[in-house]
């Protein structure tokens, strides 16, 4: 592999311990990351970055300079920087809400397979939790069979994809006073795939020139992901996988053990990591493995599937995001299995540079040089069995003088779903919804997203949370930020000894971390979900609610939509980095200004963790007043 010698001081790359030993393993072995690959990619195009390139027909590519004196003012279209930047954002939501609402449609499919007798691999697991959605989607369950009411629920579910609806079945959980507000606006999401399908139909040359319209249609995508796609994916893995309910595990690259056979999941969807967990934990296996020296199997996960498995099965977290290239450094990882996204493809060429085997399942996720392991609902646990198989074998094949495995995992705490939450509180929002009128919760910020080699490694994500909860705001949190603030110790209820007065209190009364880990993801249409729940509640809008939203290392074009749909749902938003939006006044403008007046929300771009707190502090202030509560 290619060397790229890095001056890069490893102390500013990334706050954790266990990440700088292994980035020193890798210079010292001549593995490149993607640390070292930013460099040789530094300083990135001007005109990209502002968003005002495009590559959208034959007649360009056209780069737009809005400098005064400048020839580039259009297109050759006689597009300018607004429609440009818009179309392209546009399309960059487009494809992040593509990316999970696929991913929920995989659970339909497993849902139907189950349904049709075509897999005994997967089962219904949490019925009362189908019945429940069902009635939410207006589905009869009186007297009937589950199995008619499973499958009219996917039928449900289906829809949602298509064209034919006016709006999706899980806006029945949205405040009267926001549907009415995506009405007059237009901006009611219909269909998944249509809103998808229009926003590429929209960018086309010649479609949508008005930058602001375009604007307004990625919103909708958005809340297509948010409200559909990523719902329906939540939802139905609670039914097949179990709703998940508090559980204590561990996390950081101290995961992966030293006398085990280890396999990393990584990727998104729990269909896959489900199968290779119970395959590990068979005891053919289970014995091979000890025959062959090992003292067992080691399933660890990594970025959201690694979050699936925690939040449900409370496998432990060997990392996130820019964790993955570290952990098959360790030189200790028999096999990475993969589903999609968010997966590096040069994890195969570090694996390639061990014993690794990188194993991926899916069609539409395929890499060169790794093996191919088709996963199918007829054959998953069969072929995780065949993965899980090679992966014991390969034990003998570590060479253990290349192992460096740093340091001590720390205890973390998972599994708040809202189901869990409730239930914690004694059935009913009520002591939560008192606990934030008594001014001892203030509010909530839900923290989410990536890691991004432009910023030290979790120093903002890890930062915020602190300084958020200090003020009293609870913080919940998904995705890689998950991993971030267990190795930080804020996920277990001692980190409550950080806590400002009020939150500490409540913690220390219930038994609960100042932050609540609430999945992947998708799951941050549990988020959804909680804040429209607390606004039925009080009978306001969820734009009146003192919470927020931050994504303060996001990289990925879903980070985008999930930005999107919160601030579209009324969440303030913060961004530790804008998206490539800034050669656009109109845009821009529109982003961190015009949509409070549209929408009741925006995004907010502030780098410095402490400052967002404080942006944070005041929002949720403004809204408590407005309340009638105290600030
Ligand atoms: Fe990917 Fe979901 Fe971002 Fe992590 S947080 S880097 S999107 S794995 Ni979703
Ligand atoms: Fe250039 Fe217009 Fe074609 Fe884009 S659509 S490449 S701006 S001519």
């Amino acid at each position: 592999m290619l060397k790229e010698r890095t001056e890069q001081n490893i102390d500013d790359m990334t706050i954790w311990e266990d990440a700088k030993q292994m980035i020193a393993k890798a210079r010292t072995e001549g593995i490149a990351t993607a640390w070292d690959r930013l460099k040789s990619q530094t300083p990135h195009c001007t005109f990209c970055e502002l968003g005002t390139t495009c590559r959208n027909c034959t007649m360009g590519p056209c780069r737009i300079s809005s400098k005064p004196g400048a020839k580039m003012r259009l297109g050759v279209c006689g597009a300018d920087e607004h429609v440009i930047v818009a179309r392209n954002f546009g399309r960059f939501v487009a494809g992040g809400s593509a990316g999970h609402s696929d991913h929920g449609r995989d659970l339909i499919e497993v849902l139907e397979a189950i349904l049709d007798g075509r897999t005994t691999d997967y089962a219904i697991r949490d019925e009362a939790k189908l019945l429940r959605l069902a009635g939410e989607l207006g589905i009869a369950t009186e007297g009937r069979k589950l199995e008619e009411v499973a499958r009219e629920l996917m039928e449900c579910c289906y829809a949602d994809f298509g064209s034919r609806k006016t709006k999706l079945g899980f806006l029945s959980r949205v405040p009267r006073k926001r549907l009415e507000l995506w009405n007059k606006l237009g901006i009611t999401p219909r269909g998944v795939d249509r809103e998808i399908a229009e926003m590429m139909h929209r960018t086309h040359m010649g479609c949508d020139n008005d930058a602001p319209n375009t604007m307004l249609h990625a919103a909708r995508t958005a809340l297509a992901d948010g409200w559909g796609g990523s719902m329906i994916g939540t939802e139905l893995s609670d039914v097949i996988f179990g709703t998940p309910t508090p559980s204590r595990s561990t996390a950081n690259l101290a995961t992966i053990k030293q006398d085990m056979v280890n396999i990393l999941v990584h990727g998104h969807n729990p269909v896959v990591s489900e199968m290779i967990l119970a395959a590990a934990r068979t005891p053919e296996l289970v014995a091979r493995a000890k025959e062959l020296g090992a003292s067992g199997i080691n399933v660890a996960g990594l970025c959201c599937t690694g979050n699936e498995l925690l939040m449900r099965q409370g496998i432990p977290m060997a990392g996130n995001h820019l964790m993955t290239e570290l952990a098959i450094l360790t030189g200790a990882v028999e096999a990475i299995v993969v589903d999609y996204q968010c997966i590096m493809p040069s994890l195969v060429q570090i694996s390639h540079c061990y014993h690794t085997r990188f194993f991926d399942t899916a069609q539409k996720a395929r890499f060169t040089g790794a093996e191919h392991c088709d996963i199918h609902p007829h054959n998953a646990l069969a072929q995780a069995k065949k993965i899980v198989s090679a992966a014991v074998e390969g034990f003998a094949r570590r060479d253990k003088a290349r192992v460096l495995i740093p340091g001590e995992p720390v205890d973390i705490m998972t599994g708040f779903s809202n189901e869990a939450v409730i239930q914690a509180l004694g059935g009913t929002l009520t002591p939560l919804i008192d606990a934030i009128k008594a001014g001892s919760i203030r509010g909530a910020v839900g923290i989410v997203g990536c890691n991004n080699p432009k910023f030290q490694q979790d120093s903002m994500n890890v930062g915020l949370a602190k300084e958020l909860i200090k003020k009293d705001i609870l913080v919940l949190v998904t995705g890689c930020v998950t991993t971030a603030a267990g190795k930080a110790g804020l996920l277990v209820p001692e980190g409550a000894e950080m806590a400002g007065p009020g939150l500490k209190a409540v913690c220390g009364a219930l038994g609960i971390p100042p932050v609540l880990h609430y999945g992947s993801c998708v799951d941050n249409s549990r988020i959804l979900q909680l804040c429209a729940a607390l606004a039925n509640e009080l009978g306001v809008d969820i734009s009146d609610l003192p919470v927020g939203a931050s994504s303060p290392e996001w990289y990925s074009e879903k980070a985008a939509a999930i930005g999107l749909y919160a601030v579209a749902s009324g969440i303030y938003t913060h961004l530790g980095h804008p998206p490539h939006i800034l050669g656009s006044s109109v845009v821009t403008d529109l982003a961190v200004n015009g949509l409070e007046d549209l929408v009741g929300a925006s995004f907010v771009i502030e780098p410095d963790p402490v400052k967002a707190a404080e942006l944070f502090d005041a929002r949720i202030s403004m809204k408590r007043l407005a309340l009638g509560l105290s600030a």
